[in-house]
């Protein structure tokens, strides 16, 4: 009696639990990295990690080395070196693209530099964008960059916290995603060029602190995440020339608890497609293109850092929002990366002193 009750229990327990753990395997492929922020996949199987604190890192064959030339970063708290992305014809030129913090205390920036990638060293590296106003706060530097399909490059650039009025002022480059072309130049179609004492790099405003840019290569679409404040994370479809509300539109509270604004939507301005009250803190950002995780084609891949976990945004074709989910729970560290390797293997960087780098296969 009690063997076939013990029995019933084990075969009721398999059938409610799904096997998830057994759907997928994470495999550490690097450890002892200080505050990985980012990950790029190179044609020759390497892979470039940048990490905060100002060294870009190279895992080749399992090994770590770094990688000489990176330019000087402003690192304090949540300044450093940000993001690492390849020139959409890097196999012919050799072009990689960084963000990162620099400058002064007193007056400090989001920076994108451009360098030729030879070996293990940047050679010709040129600063190509730099963000204005400087800023005196150490914070809110957005700096998740993208390529478009049409060969100009996005960025995002944060509010810098204490000056969130200016994500509404077209001649403040805070609180903006900004598009340049690969040499910097200002883009003739940007929304604001013909726009007396706009930011013409500008090509969507209204932005708090966007730390998740990523676009769809099969359609084009353009998702961005950011932090509200206490409440109100947000995902963005982002389309040229609009106005995402901040801080006049949001779902959040001021971390005193106070109300920021009454209007949580506003005429003329974006709603998100995702909004997290408490807030998760979203991280890297990634659209599900990919070989190996086949029934999630289109979906949204994010990191957390106030909430740690990795979440899939589950999207129907037209980029509506069906449904979220917790997805790899055993991942229960502040998640800063996510991306999708050209083999379709998802990556995962983790946000601490003694940070990781996980991939993660299908069983
Ligand atoms: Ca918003």
């Amino acid at each position: 009696m009690k063997k076939q009750f013990l029995a019933a229990i084990a075969a009721v327990t398999m059938v409610a639990a799904p096997a998830i753990a057994a759907d997928y395997t994470i495999t550490p492929m690097a450890t002892g990295l200080n505050h990985p922020w980012s990950m790029a996949f190179l044609p020759d199987g390497r892979v470039l990690i940048a990490e905060r604190a100002g060294r870009l890192r190279v895992l080749d064959k399992g090994k770590l080395g770094s990688i000489s030339g990176v330019p000087k970063v402003y690192e304090k708290s949540q300044g450093g070196l940000f993001d690492v992305v390849l020139h959409p014809k890097f196999t012919d030129n050799g072009l990689i693209y960084l963000s990162y913090a620099a400058g002064t205390p007193s007056a400090n920036a989001t920076h994108i530099a451009r360098a030729k990638l030879v070996g293990s060293a940047l050679t010709d590296v040129k600063v190509i964008f730099t963000v204005s106003p400087t800023k005196n706060t150490p914070v809110h530097y957005g700096g998740r960059m993208a390529f478009l399909p049409d060969g100009t490059l996005l960025m995002t650039v944060g509010d810098g916290f204490d000056f969130r009025e200016q994500a509404q002022k077209l001649e403040s480059g805070l609180g903006k995603v900004i598009r340049i072309t690969d040499t910097g130049a200002i883009p003739a179609d940007n929304p604001f060029v013909n726009k007396p004492g706009a930011s013409k790099a500008t090509w969507s405003y209204g932005h708090r602190n966007e730390q998740g840019l990523a676009v769809d290569p099969v359609t084009g679409r353009v998702y961005e995440s950011e932090h509200g404040p206490q409440g109100g994370d947000e995902i963005n479809i982002i389309a040229r020339g609009s106005n995402y509300g901040w801080p006049v539109a949001t779902k959040g509270l001021d971390y005193s608890g106070a109300t920021i604004s009454p209007y949580k939507t506003y005429p003329g301005m974006k709603d998100a497609i995702v909004v997290w009250v408490p807030s998760i803190g979203p991280s890297g950002l990634a659209v599900y293109r990919g070989a190996m995780f086949k029934d999630w084609q289109g979906d949204l891949l994010t990191g957390a850092l106030a909430i740690p976990q990795v979440k899939r945004i589950d999207m129907d074709a037209n980029g509506k929002v069906i449904g979220q989910s917790r997805i790899f729970p055993e991942i229960t560290e502040r998640v800063r990366d996510v991306r999708v390797a050209p083999d379709g293997a998802i990556w995962i960087s983790t946000d601490e002193d003694e940070g990781k780098v996980l991939r993660v296969t299908p069983k």
